[in-house]
């Protein structure tokens, strides 16, 4: 059994939509970032640096109880636990996986965070940071799309990487920004969309 600590964000999310195409079980364990749960001392001897998402795997290695966080380590982890494809055994495959998976986690999610930030919540509106980082996210989006026009996922069959930018494509690529000048990102988000375990990922906390 394991225990998702995560919230409504697009790193909660990418978690979550891990745990759900895993099928194994798991608890939902919510942490209010808005009520700052994530400085809770119990919490941050599992996320010390106090971010969601992190999980307990009560079956870890060897039987052992493992705690982890970063998203980008639970996907590998989850993925690799249940052995469903999404990180792909064959090396030659895994290696693009990888760098996709990198770029979900350390390019294109930290810098649209700074979107979000610099549009939906700084306290007082920075028109230079606003501009900046919608022409970031644009770039971002554009070489998705074109990376998109000649593969059908991120990096060969559906996996982890499509899982790690899924999330900030649907959180402001679609609700804020708009899919119509990213055709084959669109194509890409409608599809993972309408996977049942992204539905239930989305759905009430
Ligand atoms: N690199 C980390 C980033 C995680 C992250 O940014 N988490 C945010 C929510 S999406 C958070 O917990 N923020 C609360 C805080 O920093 O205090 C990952 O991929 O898991």
């Amino acid at each position: 059994m394991i225990d998702l600590y995560a919230w409504t964000t697009d790193n909660g999310f990418k978690a979550r939509q891990m745990m759900e195409e895993s099928g194994l079980e798991y608890t939902l364990k919510p942490v209010n970032i808005p009520k700052q749960e994530q400085f809770e001392p119990n919490f941050l001897k599992i996320s010390p640096g106090h971010k969601i998402p992190a999980i307990i795997d009560h079956d870890g290695p060897g039987g052992n109880t493992i705690s982890l966080c970063e998203s980008g380590a639970i996907l590998k982890y989850v993925a690799v636990k249940a052995g469903n494809g999404l990180y792909p055994a064959d090396p030659l495959e895994r290696v693009k996986v990888d760098q996709w998976l990198f770029y979900g986690s350390a390019t294109y999610t930290t810098l649209a965070q700074q979107f979000g930030y610099f549009w939906v919540r700084a306290p007082e509106p920075i028109e230079e940071a606003k501009a900046y980082y919608d022409g970031v996210l644009r770039d971002m989006m554009s070489t998705l799309d074109r990376h998109l026009a000649d593969n059908e996922y991120m990096a060969g069959d559906y996996s982890i990487a499509d899982i790690s930018m899924y999330p900030d494509t649907h959180i402001h690529g679609v609700e804020r920004i708009g899919l119509d000048e990213y055709p084959n990102l669109k194509r890409w988000h409608d599809v993972i969309e309408a996977r049942p375990a992204v539905q239930r990922a989305w759905g009430p906390f």
